[in-house]
C-alpha cells in the first residue's frame, strides 16, 4: 500500500564545493532511498537545498573581499550542478536565501515568540573589541569543555559532536582578529531545551525509537542524560534572517534555528510549483519524516529541531533519523580548509561518465555504523573487480550471445531443468531481499545484495556454459539464454537505486522503458509495466522478457580503470599534502649560541659544481666535482632525490671547505654545499646572488 514520505538530506554550507565525504555519508543514501520509494510505488518528497546563512560564508566573503551574497550565489550554483551531474533526484533543491525561506522561517519564529516559548534574556557573550563584533558559532574557536578539542567552533564541537554556546569554550580566540574576546551585554532568544526534556526522554528513550541506528540513539541518549540547556536561535550578525519581533534591530536568527525550517519551505516552494498541497508532508500523521544527515549533525536533527516542531505543535516529528559517520579519505579525515578531498567537479573530470561507479564504491564502502576510509585503490578494486568484472561482464554476455545466436531475439524455452527453475527461484526473491535492506537503511548490505544477483548471473552463464552447449543442442542453449535474459531484466530494474546511469543504459539495451518515458507514448517495442513491486510476478507469470522481444545493441556499461589513472590522484593528493605541510611548517627553533670565534672558524667559499655523477646504489647521492676557487675537490651531496646530476653542473654553490673530509661509499668528500628546503620538501641551493659577478674561492664572511 502506497506511503507518503517525506524524505529531507542535510542542507549543504554553500562555502564551497562538495566532496565524497557529503555523497557517502548523507547523498546517496538518500537517493537511494528516495529512488527505492519511487520505484515501489510510494508518494515521495525529496528535499534538500543549500544552507546560505552562518558564520563560515560571511568567513569566506571576507576572507574574499566580495559579499556573503556573491559566495553564496557562487557554490549554491556549483553544488546544485553537482548533485545533478551525480543523479541525486531531490524533488526539490531550494536554497534559504530565498524569499520563501526567509518567510517561512520568520513566521516559525514568531509563532513561537507568540506561544511563549522562548526566554528572552540579557546574558554576556564574547566580544572582539578591535573587530567592534560579538563572536559566535565559527567566529570563535576555543577548548572543548568536553573533550578538550582545542580547535572547538562556538556553537559545536566537531570532534565529540557537543553543541556548545560560545561562552563554554575554555581560553576562546577570536577567529577575526585573534585576540582574547571580552564579554559584553546583549540581549537574545533562548529555546529551553531543558523544558523539552520529558518529550524527548519519552519520544526517543521510551519511544519506539529503538529502530535508530545505534550511533545516533547512544549520541542522543549521553546528551539527554547529560541533562540539556537554553540555547540562543538568534544572533548579533549582518547575514541571516532578520529576527521578526521588536527589539531586535541587528540581530538574525541562528543558522541552526532557520537551515531545518528549510526542509520545510522547500516543501513549500515544490507544492506550489507542483500543484500540491504541502501541508501533508509535514502535518499528517501517516507521513514518514526521515532526515538523512551527517553523524555531526545529530544533536540538531534529534533534539533541536524536534524540540521546534513540537513547540509550535502542528508538525509531525521525524521517524528515523539514520545518521552516518564520517568518510576519511587514504587515511586522513576530509578537509575542505586542508584542500584533502575528492571534489565532485574534479572527480567528473577525472572520471567522465563514471558516477554510477563513484556512487557504487561509496555505498559498497559507507561509513554506516563507523567512520570508513575511502582509497583510490578500493574504488579501483570495486570498480575492476565488481562492476566490470561481474556486473559488466554478465550483461555484455548475455547482450552478445543472444544478439550472436538470435539476432537479438528472446529465445523460447524448453522444458526448465532442476538449475533453471533453482536459479529462477533464487531470482525471485532478490527484490525483497533488497527492499528488506534498504527499509532498514543498509545500504551496504543493499548494495552487495544487487551485486549477488549479478554474481547469480555470472555463476549461472559459466555453469552452464551455452557457448560449448550451442554446438550440441540447441534447444538447451535457447533456455539457457532465456533465464539469463531474466536476471539482466532484474538488474535492471534493481539496480536503479544505487547505478541510476547503468540501470537506464541497461534498460536502453534491453528495450525496456525508462524513467524518461514515463507519462509519454511508449512503443510496443519496448517492455513495460515492470518495477520492483511486481518484478517477482512478472518472472514467476514468465511475461517479463518475453521470447520474441528484441534486445538492441550491446553498450559498454563499465570501462577498466587503469593504474596509471589512480596513481594520477594520489599524486594529487601528495600535492596537497606537501602543501599542507609547507602552510603548517614551523622553523625549527635556534641552536644554541656561538661566539663570533666559533663563527670565523667555518671557511665559506664561493664555488661551481663543474662535474656530477649519481651514486651507483645509493638513492640521495650525488658526487660533485667543485670548483672552490682553492681548488677542485670532490664532494658527495644528499641531493639526488631532488636534482639530477645533469640540472646542477654549472651551479654556483657556497660551500664549507675546511669541514674534515670523510668517506662516503667508499668515496673521501671533502666539503659541505649548504642546502636549505622548499615548502613542498625539496632541497634547494643557498647560493651567491646570480646577479653579482661572484668569484669562485672568495670567502663569505
Ligand atoms: N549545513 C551543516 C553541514 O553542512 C548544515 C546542515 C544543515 S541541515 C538543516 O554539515
Ligand atoms: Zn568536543
Amino acid at each position: 500500500m502506497s506511503k507518503r514520505y517525506t524524505i529531507t538530506a542535510a542542507l549543504p554550507y554553500t562555502n564551497g564545493p562538495i566532496h565524497i565525504g557529503h555523497l557517502a555519508g548523507v547523498y546517496v543514501p538518500a537517493d537511494i532511498y528516495a529512488r527505492y520509494l519511487r520505484l515501489t510505488g510510494n508518494d515521495v518528497a525529496f528535499m534538500c537545498g543549500s544552507d546560505e546563512h552562518g558564520v563560515p560564508i560571511t568567513i569566506k566573503a571576507k576572507k574574499e573581499g566580495v559579499t556573503p551574497q556573491d559566495i553564496v550565489d557562487k557554490y549554491h550554483a556549483i553544488i546544485k550542478k553537482s548533485f545533478e551531474d551525480f543523479g541525486i533526484t531531490f524533488d526539490n533543491y531550494s536554497r534559504t536565501s530565498a524569499k520563501i525561506h526567509h518567510d517561512t522561517a520568520q513566521e516559525f519564529f514568531k509563532t513561537l515568540y507568540n506561544k511563549g516559548e522562548f526566554i528572552e534574556e540579557v546574558t554576556e557573550q564574547l566580544y572582539d573589541e578591535e573587530a567592534n563584533q560579538f563572536l559566535a558559532d565559527r567566529f570563535v574557536t576555543g577548548t572543548c569543555p568536553k573533550c578538550g578539542n582545542e580547535e572547538a567552533y562556538g556553537d559545536q564541537c566537531e570532534n565529540c559532536g557537543t553543541s556548545l554556546n560560545a561562552t563554554d569554550l575554555i581560553i576562546p580566540k577570536s577567529a577575526i582578529t585573534g585576540n582574547t574576546p571580552t564579554l559584553k551585554q546583549t540581549k537574545h532568544w533562548f529555546l529551553p531545551l531543558d523544558k523539552h526534556e520529558d518529550f524527548l526522554k519519552e519520544w526517543i528513550l521510551k519511544g519506539h525509537k529503538k529502530d535508530w541506528k545505534p550511533n545516533v540513539y547512544g549520541q542522543v541518549k549521553s546528551w539527554i542524560d547529560d541533562g540539556l540547556r537554553p540555547r540562543a536561535v538568534t544572533r548579533d550578525l549582518d547575514w541571516g534572517i532578520p529576527v521578526p519581533v521588536e527589539g531586535a534591530d541587528g540581530k538574525v536568527l541562528y543558522v541552526w534555528f532557520d537551515a531545518p525550517i528549510g526542509y520545510i519551505s522547500a516543501t513549500k516552494e515544490w507544492a506550489e510549483r507542483e500543484g500540491k498541497d504541502w501541508e501533508p508532508y509535514w502535518k499528517d500523521e501517516n507521513t514518514k519524516l526521515v532526515h538523512f544527515i551527517g553523524k555531526d549533525n545529530i544533536v540538531f536533527h534529534c533534539i533541536i529541531f524536534p524540540s521546534m516542531l513540537k513547540a509550535e505543535g502542528s508538525y509531525i516529528l521525524p521517524d528515523n533519523v539514520p545518521a552516518n559517520e564520517f568518510l576519511n579519505l587514504e587515511g586522513n579525515k576530509l578537509s575542505t580548509s586542508k584542500n584533502w578531498a575528492v571534489w565532485l567537479p574534479d572527480y567528473l573530470e577525472d572520471f567522465p561518465g563514471q558516477q554510477d561507479v563513484l556512487r557504487y564504491a561509496l555505498t559498497a564502502n559507507a561509513p554506516e555504523t563507523k567512520d570508513n576510509d575511502f582509497t583510490w585503490k578500493d574504488f579501483q578494486a570495486r570498480n575492476n573487480n565488481e562492476l566490470v568484472a561481474i556486473f559488466g561482464n554478465f550483461i555484455n554476455r548475455v547482450v552478445v550471445l543472444t544478439r550472436k545466436y538470435y539476432e537479438g531475439v528472446v529465445p523460447e524455452p524448453s522444458k526448465l531443468r532442476d538449475i533453471d527453475e533453482k536459479t529462477l527461484a533464487a531470482l525471485r526473491a532478490y527484490p525483497e531481499v533488497i527492499s528488506s535492506s534498504i527499509e532498514r537503511y543498509r545500504f551496504r548490505e543493499a548494495s552487495q545484495e544487487l551485486m549477488n544477483l549479478a554474481r547469480l548471473g555470472n555463476k549461472y552463464l559459466a555453469d552452464e556454459e551455452p557457448w560449448k552447449v550451442i554446438k550440441e543442442d540447441e534447444a538447451r542453449t535457447k533456455t539457457i539464454m532465456y533465464i539469463a535474459l531474466q536476471i539482466a531484466g532484474a538488474l535492471a530494474i534493481l539496480s536503479e537505486p544505487f547505478l541510476p546511469f547503468t540501470s537506464k543504459k541497461l534498460k536502453e539495451i534491453l528495450a525496456m522503458e525508462t524513467p524518461e518515458m514515463a507519462g509519454g507514448y511508449i512503443s510496443d517495442r519496448f517492455i513495460k509495466g515492470v518495477s520492483w513491486k511486481n518484478l517477482k510476478d512478472r518472472i514467476s507469470l514468465d511475461n517479463f522478457i518475453k521470447p520474441g522481444h528484441c534486445i538492441e545493441e550491446p553498450q559498454l556499461l563499465f570501462t577498466k580503470i587503469e593504474d596509471k589513472d589512480i596513481q594520477a590522484q594520489l599524486d594529487k593528493l601528495e600535492t596537497s599534502k606537501k602543501a599542507n605541510e609547507a602552510a603548517n611548517k614551523v622553523a625549527e627553533p635556534q641552536k644554541e649560541e656561538i661566539t663570533f670565534d666559533d663563527f670565523t672558524k667555518l671557511d665559506l667559499r664561493v664555488g661551481t659544481i663543474i662535474e656530477a655523477e649519481k651514486m651507483p646504489k645509493a638513492k640521495k647521492l650525488l658526487v660533485l666535482k667543485v670548483d672552490t676557487g682553492i681548488d677542485t675537490r670532490t664532494i658527495v651531496s644528499g641531493i639526488a632525490e631532488s636534482f639530477t646530476a645533469e640540472e646542477v653542473i654549472g651551479k654556483r654553490v657556497t660551500v664549507l671547505v675546511n669541514l674534515a673530509p670523510r668517506k662516503l661509499r667508499g668515496v673521501e668528500s671533502e666539503g659541505m654545499i649548504l642546502m636549505t628546503e622548499s615548502p613542498e620538501g625539496k632541497l634547494v641551493f643557498v647560493n651567491p646572488d646570480a646577479n653579482q659577478d661572484v668569484a669562485n674561492g672568495l670567502q663569505i664572511s
